[in-house]
């Protein structure tokens, strides 16, 4: 078989197949999108990526993409339309606490009954200054790294908003004026919309899902 565009494993509520996705979308970069079962997961994405985590992209060379950033970086290379690669020094550090010590609180605050002897308030709280620190920086721009949005905000989203979801009043009530609008930008845009279509679990030979969704002329 002739494989003519690029396959994405995909799992919709995913923050890391969310940012994945994001970049896709922004760089208009077409492939097709199958939507994973994470207890279910295909065959055919274990066998070219047996860690078995998701987003997984398959170039049409058979390229193997099994990190969301490389996913990211990989679309946008080929077109960013909106500059969203625009070199920050501080864009790695930034994301690397969220992927890092800021994830490890997130799940542990979000599933505690998945960790033995988590307590989710504990959790949370040590994911707070992460938040602070953002929300400071989002004090001086509408967006982590100045005037514009970059890979780095786009990177991060997911994650924050998976937080707030976790206890949304809780959320609302914390003193994160600039946090919250960011978040709150994010949400409301075609772009987050474009992304959180929602598609049954892919299985094989089913009919191929065009992504990302041209909406409009
Ligand atoms: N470092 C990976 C992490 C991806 C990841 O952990 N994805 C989760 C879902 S959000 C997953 O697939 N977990 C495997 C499982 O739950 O079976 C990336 O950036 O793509």
């Amino acid at each position: 078989m002739t494989v003519t565009r690029p396959v994405l494993y995909s799992f919709r509520r995913c923050p890391y197949a969310m940012r994945a996705r994001l970049a896709l979308d922004v760089s208009g970069q077409a492939v097709r999108l199958r939507e994973v079962v994470l207890r279910d997961k295909p065959e055919e994405m274990l066998a070219v990526s047996p860690k078995g985590t998701v987003p997984v992209l398959r170039t049409v060379d058979g390229t193997i993409l099994e990190e969301s950033l490389d996913i990211m970086y990989w679309a946008l290379k080929q077109h960013d339309p909106e500059n969203w690669l625009v070199e920050e020094p501080k864009s790695a550090e930034l994301i690397a606490d969220i992927d890092g010590p800021f994830k490890h609180h997130l799940d542990r605050y979000k599933y505690s009954n998945r960790y033995d002897g988590a307590v989710a308030e504990q959790h949370r709280s040590a994911a707070m200054p992460y938040l602070v620190a953002l929300n400071e920086r989002l004090a001086e721009g509408p967006w982590l790294l100045g005037g514009d949005a970059r890979l780095a905000d786009y990177a991060i989203l997911p994650f924050v908003r998976q937080f707030a979801n976790t206890d949304r009043d809780w959320f609302d009530r914390q003193d994160w004026p600039y946090l919250k609008v960011w978040l709150e930008r994010f949400l409301s845009s075609s772009r987050f919309k474009n992304v959180m279509g929602k598609y049954a679990q892919w299985k094989t030979g089913d009919p191929e899902i065009d992504f990302p969704v041209r909406t409009g002329p």
